[in-house]
């Protein structure tokens, strides 16, 4: 394979706000410091990424001596950009950067990781794995989903195989095989143009219509949540929460700072608790009164209704007692006696 023993990364960078390129620095260093390999990091970037960024990445992998190169795709988000709206509901536009990786770099092979990612161990291991003849190469995610989740469903309704499904955060991709077997381009613009209504996670569908039994399904701990332990893995946040977002004192949320510190964001530990205190400021997860406010609303809806419903089995069980009672006190039934004595009342 040409460029010798160089790992190549590709991490997606889209910034309208200015704070986004910070985690594809930490997702860099994260990979620097636990391998001894060169390492070329390919930002697949649109012109939200400002030269000052743009400036501290590269800052960022001269420091460990390693390599970054910057892909403008905005062509390419433009060429599609018109089906994009729709689908785009929960997702920023930066999700289908890695998905113009065969076209615009001339690799044989990548690494493509999302930026809400720590790397935990050696890249070279992943680097390493034979694909084994398939194009792409990812983690599982069909269980954690499982059958009946909305994900499942939602592929089953695309006419996808939901139990092939990989996750799209971490993903191994033969180059050279995808580029001889489809035109990613024109196959993404026709895919997008038919399942509009129904796709989502579109990385992860879209792959999934691509490659479905042309998949590499490799070991959990390379793609894998923080709730499995975080020693030699790729620890993947999946969700809303995003690790840079939250104070919970996790292992992780140190982790995210202090390698924070060896940015370029943080050249000064003064910088990093400056970034600290504005992610607090605008994370929907650090509202801390009012998430307190809504946990005792709803502790005081859940006392309500348990003591309603424990009253309503109350009266229930006092009712079957008084029914039972009265049936063993009433005398046993039989012919009416009249006042006389005699048998017929009736003349
Ligand atoms: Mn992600």
């Amino acid at each position: 394979m040409e460029n010798g023993d160089i790992i190549h990364v590709v991490l997606a960078v889209h910034d309208p706000k200015g704070t986004y390129s910070r985690h594809a620095a930490v997702v860099m260093v994260t990979i620097f410091e636990r391998t001894s390999s060169p390492v070329c990091v390919h930002i697949l970037h649109d012109e939200t990424l400002t030269e000052l960024n743009r400036g501290r990445l590269s800052e960022t992998a001269e420091s460990f001596g390693q390599n970054v190169e910057f892909h403008d795709v905005s062509s390419y988000v433009r060429a599609i950009a018109g089906d994009m709206a729709e689908i785009l509901r929960n997702w920023s536009i930066g999700i289908i950067f890695k998905l113009f990786t065969p076209d615009v770099l001339t690799l044989d092979k990548i690494i493509c990781l999302d930026c809400d990612i720590l790397v935990n161990l050696d890249i070279r291991e992943l680097w390493d794995i034979p694909l084994d003849g398939c194009s792409v190469a990812g983690v599982s995610n069909a269980l954690c989903r499982g059958r009946f989740s909305a994900a499942a469903f939602r592929k089953r309704l695309m006419g996808l195989d939901w139990q092939k499904s990989i996750g799209a955060g971490v993903l191994v991709m033969d180059l050279s095989r995808i580029r001889a077997g489809h035109n990613f381009i024109a196959e993404l613009v026709s895919w997008i143009e038919r399942y509009k209504h129904c796709a989502d996670a579109i990385d992860e569908e879209f792959i999934l219509h691509c490659f479905l039994n042309d998949i590499k399904v490799i070991a959990e701990k390379f793609n894998s949540d923080a709730a499995y332990g975080i020693s030699d893995r790729i620890i993947h946040t999946f969700g809303k929460r995003k690790l840079w977002d939250v104070r919970d004192g996790s292992e992780l949320e140190h982790i995210y700072w202090r390698t924070c510190l060896k940015t370029a964001w943080g050249s000064s530990a003064a910088d990093v608790v400056d970034l600290m205190i504005d992610t607090s400021k605008t994370s929907p997860f650090m509202h801390r009164r009012t998430s307190r406010c809504y946990a005792r609303i709803l502790d005081r809806l859940r006392m309500d209704i348990l003591r309603r419903v424990l009253h309503v089995i109350e009266i229930i069980r006092l009712g079957l007692i008084d029914l039972r009672l009265r049936r063993s006190l009433s005398p046993a039934r039989g012919p009416r006696k009249t006042a006389d004595g005699s048998d017929n009342p009736g003349k």
